[in-house]
Protein backbone atom coordinates (compact mmCIF):
# COMPACT_ATOMS: atom_id res chain seq x y z
CA UNK A 1 0.00 0.00 0.00
CA UNK A 2 3.12 2.46 -0.62
CA UNK A 3 1.79 5.67 -1.84
CA UNK A 4 -1.48 5.73 -0.45
CA UNK A 5 -2.57 8.19 2.22
CA UNK A 6 -5.79 8.17 4.34
CA UNK A 7 -7.23 11.65 2.80
CA UNK A 8 -8.47 14.16 5.46
CA UNK A 9 -12.43 15.17 5.37
CA UNK A 10 -11.29 18.38 3.56
CA UNK A 11 -10.24 16.26 0.50
CA UNK A 12 -12.79 14.96 -0.87
CA UNK A 13 -15.32 17.05 -3.28
CA UNK A 14 -17.84 19.00 -1.88
CA UNK A 15 -19.93 17.54 -4.94
CA UNK A 16 -19.44 14.13 -3.17
CA UNK A 17 -22.96 12.77 -2.16
CA UNK A 18 -22.79 12.27 2.11
CA UNK A 19 -22.11 8.62 2.28
CA UNK A 20 -22.08 6.69 5.87
CA UNK A 21 -18.63 6.66 7.50
CA UNK A 22 -19.50 3.99 10.47
CA UNK A 23 -22.18 1.16 11.04
CA UNK A 24 -24.08 3.55 13.24
CA UNK A 25 -24.05 6.22 10.52
CA UNK A 26 -26.93 3.64 8.61
CA UNK A 27 -29.29 4.54 11.31
CA UNK A 28 -29.45 7.30 8.73
CA UNK A 29 -29.96 5.36 5.91
CA UNK A 30 -33.53 4.31 5.52
CA UNK A 31 -35.19 6.69 3.37
CA UNK A 32 -37.97 4.82 1.60
CA UNK A 33 -39.38 4.03 -1.91
CA UNK A 34 -43.08 4.64 -1.72
CA UNK A 35 -43.34 3.26 -4.81
CA UNK A 36 -44.82 -0.69 -4.26
CA UNK A 37 -46.74 0.46 -0.60
CA UNK A 38 -49.97 -1.45 -0.55
CA UNK A 39 -51.45 1.88 -0.05
CA UNK A 40 -50.26 3.50 -2.62
CA UNK A 41 -49.97 0.80 -5.90
CA UNK A 42 -53.53 -0.43 -7.13
CA UNK A 43 -52.05 -3.87 -8.47
CA UNK A 44 -51.11 -4.58 -4.90
CA UNK A 45 -52.07 -7.54 -3.37
CA UNK A 46 -52.40 -5.57 -0.14
CA UNK A 47 -54.38 -2.11 -2.02
CA UNK A 48 -58.00 -3.44 -0.92
CA UNK A 49 -57.20 -5.18 2.61
CA UNK A 50 -57.24 -2.40 5.31
CA UNK A 51 -56.46 -5.17 8.00
CA UNK A 52 -53.33 -6.55 5.98
CA UNK A 53 -52.26 -2.47 5.50
CA UNK A 54 -52.46 -1.83 9.50
CA UNK A 55 -50.50 -5.14 10.30
CA UNK A 56 -47.77 -3.44 7.86
CA UNK A 57 -47.76 -0.35 9.85
CA UNK A 58 -47.37 -2.26 12.87
CA UNK A 59 -44.28 -4.50 11.66
CA UNK A 60 -42.57 -1.26 10.48
CA UNK A 61 -42.62 0.20 13.20
CA UNK A 62 -39.85 -1.97 14.70
CA UNK A 63 -37.74 -0.42 11.47
CA UNK A 64 -38.25 2.79 11.94
CA UNK A 65 -37.77 2.68 16.14
CA UNK A 66 -34.50 0.42 15.43
CA UNK A 67 -30.55 2.07 16.04
CA UNK A 68 -27.56 0.18 16.02
CA UNK A 69 -26.55 -1.70 18.56
CA UNK A 70 -30.01 -3.05 19.24
CA UNK A 71 -31.74 -6.34 19.14
CA UNK A 72 -33.56 -6.93 16.48
CA UNK A 73 -37.18 -7.43 18.22
CA UNK A 74 -39.21 -10.64 17.47
CA UNK A 75 -42.42 -10.32 15.72
CA UNK A 76 -45.15 -12.59 16.44
CA UNK A 77 -46.16 -13.86 13.58
CA UNK A 78 -50.00 -15.24 12.95
CA UNK A 79 -50.80 -18.67 11.79
CA UNK A 80 -51.67 -17.45 8.62
CA UNK A 81 -48.41 -15.79 7.92
CA UNK A 82 -46.62 -18.59 8.86
CA UNK A 83 -48.82 -20.69 7.00
CA UNK A 84 -47.79 -18.47 3.63
CA UNK A 85 -43.81 -19.00 4.74
CA UNK A 86 -44.61 -22.89 4.79
CA UNK A 87 -46.02 -22.82 1.50
CA UNK A 88 -43.37 -21.05 -0.21
CA UNK A 89 -40.66 -23.05 2.12
CA UNK A 90 -42.03 -26.33 1.01
CA UNK A 91 -41.49 -25.25 -2.83
CA UNK A 92 -38.22 -24.38 -2.49
CA UNK A 93 -37.86 -27.84 -0.53
CA UNK A 94 -38.81 -29.10 -4.05
CA UNK A 95 -36.93 -27.16 -6.87
CA UNK A 96 -33.86 -26.33 -4.85
CA UNK A 97 -31.53 -29.93 -5.35
CA UNK A 98 -32.48 -29.49 -9.19
CA UNK A 99 -32.58 -25.72 -9.86
CA UNK A 100 -30.15 -23.79 -6.76
CA UNK A 101 -26.61 -23.44 -7.31
CA UNK A 102 -24.29 -25.83 -4.51
CA UNK A 103 -23.79 -22.64 -2.49
CA UNK A 104 -27.28 -21.76 -2.04
CA UNK A 105 -27.53 -25.76 -0.78
CA UNK A 106 -25.53 -25.95 1.46
CA UNK A 107 -26.11 -22.57 3.78
CA UNK A 108 -30.07 -23.82 3.49
CA UNK A 109 -28.82 -27.14 4.98
CA UNK A 110 -27.08 -25.22 7.97
CA UNK A 111 -29.78 -22.75 8.71
CA UNK A 112 -31.69 -26.29 9.01
CA UNK A 113 -29.22 -28.11 11.20
CA UNK A 114 -29.79 -24.62 13.48
CA UNK A 115 -33.27 -24.83 13.46
CA UNK A 116 -33.55 -21.17 11.92
CA UNK A 117 -35.09 -22.78 8.73
CA UNK A 118 -38.46 -25.02 10.33
CA UNK A 119 -41.29 -25.54 7.76
CA UNK A 120 -44.17 -23.80 10.37
CA UNK A 121 -42.69 -21.12 11.53
CA UNK A 122 -40.78 -18.19 10.14
CA UNK A 123 -37.82 -17.18 11.35
CA UNK A 124 -36.82 -13.79 13.65
CA UNK A 125 -34.35 -11.76 12.01
CA UNK A 126 -32.10 -11.69 15.06
CA UNK A 127 -31.53 -15.31 15.67
CA UNK A 128 -30.61 -15.34 11.46
CA UNK A 129 -28.57 -12.37 12.10
CA UNK A 130 -26.37 -14.19 14.65
CA UNK A 131 -26.10 -16.92 12.35
CA UNK A 132 -24.76 -14.71 9.63
CA UNK A 133 -22.79 -13.07 11.79
CA UNK A 134 -20.75 -16.60 12.37
CA UNK A 135 -20.58 -17.50 8.57
CA UNK A 136 -19.37 -14.08 6.60
CA UNK A 137 -20.04 -11.46 9.54
CA UNK A 138 -23.03 -10.12 8.08
CA UNK A 139 -25.66 -9.03 10.01
CA UNK A 140 -29.24 -7.57 9.64
CA UNK A 141 -30.82 -4.48 10.13
CA UNK A 142 -35.25 -4.56 9.84
CA UNK A 143 -36.33 -2.26 7.29
CA UNK A 144 -39.50 -0.60 6.78
CA UNK A 145 -39.75 -1.47 3.02
CA UNK A 146 -38.24 -1.34 -0.32
CA UNK A 147 -35.29 1.05 0.53
CA UNK A 148 -33.44 3.41 -2.15
CA UNK A 149 -30.48 2.08 -4.00
CA UNK A 150 -28.31 4.39 -2.59
CA UNK A 151 -29.19 3.28 1.12
CA UNK A 152 -29.57 -0.12 0.70
CA UNK A 153 -26.30 -0.46 -1.04
CA UNK A 154 -24.60 1.70 1.25
CA UNK A 155 -25.36 -0.72 4.07
CA UNK A 156 -23.62 -4.15 2.38
CA UNK A 157 -20.40 -2.07 2.34
CA UNK A 158 -20.68 -2.38 5.87
CA UNK A 159 -21.52 -6.84 5.79
CA UNK A 160 -25.16 -4.90 6.84
CA UNK A 161 -28.24 -6.55 5.44
CA UNK A 162 -31.38 -4.20 5.23
CA UNK A 163 -34.12 -6.56 5.61
CA UNK A 164 -38.04 -6.04 5.69
CA UNK A 165 -39.61 -7.91 8.52
CA UNK A 166 -43.63 -8.29 6.88
CA UNK A 167 -44.89 -10.74 5.05
CA UNK A 168 -46.17 -10.56 1.44
CA UNK A 169 -50.11 -11.28 1.01
CA UNK A 170 -51.85 -14.49 1.36
CA UNK A 171 -53.05 -14.34 -1.72
CA UNK A 172 -50.12 -13.78 -3.80
CA UNK A 173 -47.54 -16.24 -1.93
CA UNK A 174 -45.36 -17.52 -5.20
CA UNK A 175 -44.34 -13.76 -6.66
CA UNK A 176 -44.86 -10.01 -5.15
CA UNK A 177 -43.61 -7.23 -6.77
CA UNK A 178 -41.84 -5.94 -3.87
CA UNK A 179 -39.68 -7.40 -0.98
CA UNK A 180 -40.82 -9.28 1.75
CA UNK A 181 -38.90 -11.35 4.77
CA UNK A 182 -40.13 -14.58 3.22
CA UNK A 183 -37.53 -13.10 0.28
CA UNK A 184 -35.39 -11.86 2.30
CA UNK A 185 -34.84 -14.97 4.18
CA UNK A 186 -35.59 -17.76 1.56
CA UNK A 187 -33.81 -15.66 -0.88
CA UNK A 188 -30.79 -13.92 0.28
CA UNK A 189 -29.76 -15.32 3.78
CA UNK A 190 -27.98 -18.72 2.08
CA UNK A 191 -26.00 -16.77 -0.23
CA UNK A 192 -24.99 -13.84 2.62
CA UNK A 193 -23.35 -16.96 4.69
CA UNK A 194 -21.37 -17.67 1.86
CA UNK A 195 -17.66 -16.02 2.37
CA UNK A 196 -17.39 -15.63 -1.91
CA UNK A 197 -20.77 -14.17 -1.85
CA UNK A 198 -20.62 -12.14 0.98
CA UNK A 199 -17.92 -10.76 -0.76
CA UNK A 200 -19.06 -9.74 -4.12
CA UNK A 201 -22.19 -7.85 -1.77
CA UNK A 202 -19.85 -6.05 -0.10
CA UNK A 203 -17.40 -4.86 -2.90
CA UNK A 204 -20.75 -3.40 -4.83
CA UNK A 205 -21.42 -1.87 -1.52
CA UNK A 206 -17.89 -0.18 -0.97
CA UNK A 207 -18.14 0.75 -4.94
CA UNK A 208 -21.54 2.75 -3.99
CA UNK A 209 -19.97 5.11 -1.16
CA UNK A 210 -19.91 8.63 -2.28
CA UNK A 211 -20.94 7.61 -6.00
CA UNK A 212 -22.47 10.05 -8.19
CA UNK A 213 -26.63 8.87 -8.99
CA UNK A 214 -25.67 7.74 -12.20
CA UNK A 215 -23.33 5.90 -10.92
CA UNK A 216 -25.64 4.65 -8.44
CA UNK A 217 -28.29 3.63 -11.47
CA UNK A 218 -25.58 1.54 -12.79
CA UNK A 219 -24.61 -0.58 -9.63
CA UNK A 220 -27.91 -0.91 -8.95
CA UNK A 221 -28.60 -2.59 -12.24
CA UNK A 222 -25.83 -5.06 -11.60
CA UNK A 223 -27.11 -6.23 -8.08
CA UNK A 224 -30.69 -6.66 -9.98
CA UNK A 225 -29.24 -9.00 -12.41
CA UNK A 226 -26.80 -10.74 -9.90
CA UNK A 227 -28.00 -10.92 -6.66
CA UNK A 228 -31.76 -10.88 -7.37
CA UNK A 229 -31.88 -12.43 -10.85
CA UNK A 230 -28.64 -14.02 -11.18
CA UNK A 231 -27.99 -17.37 -12.77
CA UNK A 232 -24.91 -19.33 -13.11
CA UNK A 233 -23.02 -22.07 -14.53
CA UNK A 234 -22.62 -25.72 -12.57
CA UNK A 235 -21.38 -28.71 -14.46
CA UNK A 236 -22.30 -26.92 -17.56
CA UNK A 237 -26.21 -26.87 -16.22
CA UNK A 238 -28.15 -23.78 -15.64
CA UNK A 239 -28.47 -22.56 -11.61
CA UNK A 240 -30.08 -19.75 -10.09
CA UNK A 241 -28.46 -17.43 -7.40
CA UNK A 242 -30.55 -14.65 -7.77
CA UNK A 243 -32.69 -14.44 -4.71
CA UNK A 244 -35.65 -13.22 -6.24
CA UNK A 245 -35.94 -16.37 -7.94
CA UNK A 246 -34.87 -18.28 -5.43
CA UNK A 247 -37.82 -16.97 -3.13
CA UNK A 248 -40.64 -16.93 -6.60
CA UNK A 249 -40.96 -20.36 -7.93
CA UNK A 250 -43.18 -18.67 -10.59
CA UNK A 251 -39.78 -16.82 -11.73
CA UNK A 252 -37.52 -19.36 -10.95
CA UNK A 253 -39.03 -21.73 -13.47
CA UNK A 254 -39.74 -18.71 -16.23
CA UNK A 255 -36.20 -17.85 -15.96
CA UNK A 256 -35.40 -21.79 -16.00
CA UNK A 257 -37.23 -21.84 -18.94
CA UNK A 258 -36.82 -21.25 -23.12
CA UNK A 259 -39.04 -18.04 -22.57
CA UNK A 260 -36.68 -16.08 -21.30
CA UNK A 261 -33.42 -14.27 -22.83
CA UNK A 262 -29.48 -15.32 -21.85
CA UNK A 263 -26.37 -12.97 -22.03
CA UNK A 264 -23.37 -13.59 -20.36
CA UNK A 265 -22.87 -11.23 -17.14
CA UNK A 266 -20.80 -8.52 -18.17
CA UNK A 267 -20.92 -5.44 -15.53
CA UNK A 268 -20.30 -2.61 -18.72
CA UNK A 269 -23.14 -3.55 -20.68
CA UNK A 270 -25.36 -5.36 -17.85
CA UNK A 271 -25.10 -1.99 -15.84
CA UNK A 272 -26.86 -0.21 -18.51
CA UNK A 273 -29.68 -2.97 -19.31
CA UNK A 274 -32.94 -1.26 -18.62
CA UNK A 275 -35.15 -3.38 -16.48
CA UNK A 276 -38.54 -3.81 -15.38
CA UNK A 277 -39.91 -4.94 -11.48
CA UNK A 278 -43.42 -5.91 -12.00
CA UNK A 279 -43.60 -8.14 -13.90
CA UNK A 280 -41.00 -11.58 -14.48
CA UNK A 281 -37.54 -10.32 -16.73
CA UNK A 282 -37.60 -10.75 -19.86
CA UNK A 283 -33.73 -10.85 -19.93
CA UNK A 284 -31.31 -12.72 -17.14
CA UNK A 285 -27.67 -13.15 -17.14
CA UNK A 286 -25.69 -16.11 -16.59
CA UNK A 287 -22.40 -15.70 -14.41
CA UNK A 288 -19.36 -18.48 -14.85
CA UNK A 289 -18.95 -18.65 -11.02
CA UNK A 290 -19.30 -16.05 -8.01
CA UNK A 291 -15.37 -15.52 -8.45
CA UNK A 292 -15.59 -14.68 -12.31
CA UNK A 293 -18.51 -12.24 -11.35
CA UNK A 294 -16.01 -10.72 -8.77
CA UNK A 295 -13.21 -10.11 -11.19
CA UNK A 296 -15.13 -8.54 -13.65
CA UNK A 297 -17.50 -6.79 -11.09
CA UNK A 298 -13.87 -4.77 -9.91
CA UNK A 299 -12.03 -4.13 -13.32
CA UNK A 300 -15.35 -2.43 -14.21
CA UNK A 301 -15.83 -0.61 -10.78
CA UNK A 302 -11.96 0.22 -11.50
CA UNK A 303 -12.64 2.40 -14.50
CA UNK A 304 -15.46 4.20 -12.27
CA UNK A 305 -15.03 8.10 -11.49
CA UNK A 306 -14.57 8.82 -8.01
CA UNK A 307 -11.54 10.47 -7.31
CA UNK A 308 -10.84 8.01 -3.87
CA UNK A 309 -11.05 4.37 -2.86
CA UNK A 310 -12.79 2.78 0.44
CA UNK A 311 -11.82 0.35 2.46
CA UNK A 312 -13.72 -1.09 5.50
CA UNK A 313 -11.95 -1.86 8.95
CA UNK A 314 -14.15 -4.88 10.80
CA UNK A 315 -12.58 -3.89 13.71
CA UNK A 316 -13.62 -0.83 13.96
CA UNK A 317 -16.80 -0.86 11.81
CA UNK A 318 -15.69 1.71 10.03
CA UNK A 319 -15.15 3.02 5.73
CA UNK A 320 -11.56 4.30 5.62
CA UNK A 321 -10.83 6.80 2.66
CA UNK A 322 -7.95 6.17 0.70
CA UNK A 323 -7.04 9.05 -1.74
CA UNK A 324 -6.61 6.28 -4.77
CA UNK A 325 -2.67 7.79 -6.75
N1 LIG B 1 -40.32 -11.23 -6.71
C1 LIG B 1 -39.76 -11.56 -5.41
C2 LIG B 1 -40.59 -12.63 -4.73
O1 LIG B 1 -41.74 -12.84 -5.12
O2 LIG B 1 -40.11 -13.25 -3.80
C3 LIG B 1 -39.67 -10.34 -4.55
C4 LIG B 1 -38.70 -9.30 -5.09
C5 LIG B 1 -37.54 -8.94 -4.61
C6 LIG B 1 -36.84 -7.97 -5.35
C7 LIG B 1 -37.46 -7.57 -6.40
S1 LIG B 1 -38.93 -8.41 -6.44
FE1 LIG C 1 -33.91 -8.65 -2.54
Amino acid sequence: FAGVNLVTENNISSKTPWFPRHASDLDSCNHLMTKYEPELDMNHPGFADKAYRERRKEIAEIAFAYKYGDLIPCTSYTESENSTWQRVFNTVLELMPKHACKEYKDAFSKLQEADIFVPHRIPQLDDVSNFLRQHTGFTLRPAAGLLTARDFLASLAFRVFQSTQYVRHANSPFHTPEPDCIHELLGHIPLLADPSFAQFSQEIGLASLGASDPEIEKLSTVYWFTVEFGLCKENHQLKAYGAALLSSIGELLHALSDKPELRAFEPASTSVQPYQDQEYQPIYYVAESFEDAKEKFRRWVSTMSRPFEVRFNPHTERVEVLDSV
